[in-house]
């Protein structure tokens, strides 16, 4: 060719889409086609980008988000105007509320009429309605901003605190072409997305300070940790230190749970008596009671000082005062305290370690008895006990979890191992996770998925199992199946129609899988579980197994009971 023929060849939005991406090591696509972004779905697995399609967009955004949170590369949701974009929406506002980088990106329908409000098909003003929940929006009309606008989401949920990023790209933007050469030059490889913040050495000393003065102190480990990548230093802080750990459901295995400065076991302890509480990437939100309250109580409850090391500075004070804001990236506070910690670190005093482990020790001890018990009907104790077999013997499987007494319990029983291991329903509890999740977690690690789901909770995005079908995921599904939300025992004080938190009796989850050439297992005993359990992970096999659970042994909302609001009517 020569250099003529080459500079007036052309490129178009779409390929610039693309380009931009595949240049900024995207690999992957989660999606669901339709007007004006079928096409970019069809060129882009043409280009080599893995493109994993969806049976309804919330899970596609939901997909993105762990993947974005499990390779600290942005997750990409790709969905079409107004009500694909709705639909995705919830999970990048999720996704922003948790700290997980992604960007959805939406086509959109004609500015000009959408502007005027004159009607067009899947008319909607969506950079608008995104705005207010996600980090950043963006909306690129002219191809040769496709460059710009990608480089300007991708630093958007990478740097600072990560989250969720939207980007319009409007129909027309797609067909308009451009010269080649120029459209390349275009194009930005975004250098260092997420630049180190190295903590200033007085606000490091300022915390080293603290610690050293504590009777009673306590690390939380919260899914910042988890993200940051930097299990190796976060280990030797908590062990050099020799200070009794609590982590955050999504920062369990950062270091194993069974590890022996673990105080899990003994958490409403450890957290109404420590004197000095660090905080690695945990916010003081409802999930920590606000720092405050009967939880925070106990003999410090008025002189208690918190240590907090986040890379939003913001974030200080949000609830309570922090005596020590150590504010960076993870990786780099913690670098800085550990060459701080000088060789002469004195461990925190035995009364305090030896308390923890011996209330440790009973509370295992009787969670043991309570697990080797094998009622006549299986419960959540009787079932989770195979799966926290399984995890033990397959440290590197991906546990997915949602649902009310399914996630309570199995959070408590099913001991991690290994770091970013564990994807639940975060910081706002939602349901309908699960099956996105999954899917993002086989995809982006190749390794097993259990997903542990309540039968509520799965329903959500249970139409998903054809995608994992389709894809041939190595995903095992658990129903926990106790007829309903909580429970399945409530009944309509009216008669008719049965109460709202019950389904149907006895349902078969399991012909779900079945239905689109997945295997599919009912199982009533624990023994059951094990062997089905035992072939999907090994198989590989796409699998649902309908676990049946005691319906009565559920509890209101779980372990948030008293969140509910009470009437005031019933109390008089
Ligand atoms: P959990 O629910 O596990 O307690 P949260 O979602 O409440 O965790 O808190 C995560 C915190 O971690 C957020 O405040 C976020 O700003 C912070 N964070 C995320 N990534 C990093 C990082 N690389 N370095 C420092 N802080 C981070
Ligand atoms: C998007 C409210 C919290 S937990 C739950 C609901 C509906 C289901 C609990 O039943 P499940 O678990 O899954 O069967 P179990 O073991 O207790 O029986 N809509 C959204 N998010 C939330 N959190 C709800 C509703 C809720
Ligand atoms: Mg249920």
């Amino acid at each position: 060719m020569t250099n003529d023929t080459q500079s007036q060849k052309q490129t178009d939005g779409f390929h610039l889409v693309i380009d931009a991406l595949k240049l900024n090591g995207i690999d992957t696509i989660f999606a669901l086609p339709g007007i004006p972004i079928t096409d970019l779905t069809r060129k882009a697995q043409a280009e080599g980008i893995r493109m994993i399609s969806f049976r309804h967009e919330q899970h596609a955004g939901n997909a993105a988000a762990a993947a974005g949170f499990l390779t600290q590369k942005p997750g990409i949701c790709l969905t079409v105007s107004a009500p694909g974009f709705l639909n995705g929406l919830t999970a990048l506002a999720n996704a922003t509320t948790n700290c997980f980088p992604m960007i959805l990106i939406s086509g959109s329908s004609e500015r000009e009429i959408v502007d005027l409000q004159q009607g067009d098909y899947e008319e909607m003003d969506q950079l608008a309605i995104a705005k207010p929940l996600c980090k950043a929006a963006f909306r690129v009309l002219h191809a040769e901003d496709i460059g710009v606008g990608i480089a300007r989401a991708i630093r958007s949920a990478l740097s600072g605190r990560p989250g969720g990023v939207y980007l319009d790209l409007p129909a027309k933007l797609f067909s308009q072409s451009m010269d080649a050469a120029a459209g390349k030059k275009s194009l930005i490889k975004v250098v260092d997305p997420a630049p180190r913040q190295i903590p200033a050495p007085e606000a490091v000393k300022r915390a080293l300070d603290l610690l050293k003065g504590a009777k009673r102190p306590l690390i939380v480990l919260g899914k910042g940790a988890a993200y940051a990548q930097c299990d190796a230093e976060i280990r030797a802080l908590i062990e050099k230190t020799g200070i009794p750990y609590l982590p955050m459901s999504m920062a369990k295995g950062l270091l194993p749970d069974t590890h022996a400065q673990s105080a899990s076991a003994t958490r409403s302890h450890v957290l109404a008596e420590a004197d000095v509480v660090m905080l690695v990437g945990a916010r003081l939100n409802w999930l920590l009671s606000h720092g405050k309250g009967k939880t925070w109580g106990g003999p410090n409850a008025d002189t208690r000082q918190f240590i907090q090391i986040d890379i939003s500075p913001t974030e200080m004070d949000s609830n309570v005062p922090i005596a020590a804001p150590l504010v960076g990236d993870i990786g780099s506070c913690v670098s800085a305290l550990l060459e701080g910690l000088g060789s002469k670190w004195a461990k925190p005093p035995t009364e305090w370690t030896q308390g923890i482990a011996e209330r440790k020790d009973k509370n295992l001890t009787k969670m043991a008895a309570t697990l080797a018990l094998n009622p006549p009907t299986m419960n959540f104790h009787s079932a989770l006990n195979v799966i926290r077999n399984a995890v033990k013997a397959r440290p590197d499987a991906i546990v997915v979890n949602e649902g009310a007494n399914t996630l309570d319990f199995a959070r408590s029983i099913v001991d991690m191992y290994e770091p970013r291991k564990r994807l639940d329903v975060g910081t706002w509890g939602i349901m309908g996770i699960g099956m996105g999740f999954a899917v993002a977690a086989a995809v982006v690690t190749g390794k097993p998925v259990i997903a542990i789901e309540g039968d509520s909770a799965f329903g959500f995005s249970g139409m998903e199992v054809e995608t994992i079908c389709r894809y041939n995921l190595p995903v095992c599904v658990i129903v926990f199946n106790n007829n309903g939300i909580y429970k399945g025992t409530d009944v309509n004080p009216r008669g008719g129609d049965v109460a709202p938190t019950v389904f149907v009796k006895n349902a078969r989850y399991e012909m779900m899988m079945q239905a689109f050439g997945g295997v599919g297992v009912l199982a009533n005993t624990p023994d059951e579980l094990a062997k089905a359990l035992d072939e999907a992970v090994k198989s590989g096999k796409p699998t649902l197994i309908n676990a049946i659970i005691d319906e009565t042994a559920g509890t209101e909302s779980g372990r948030i009971t008293s969140l509910n609001p009470q009437s005031a009517a019933a109390k008089k």
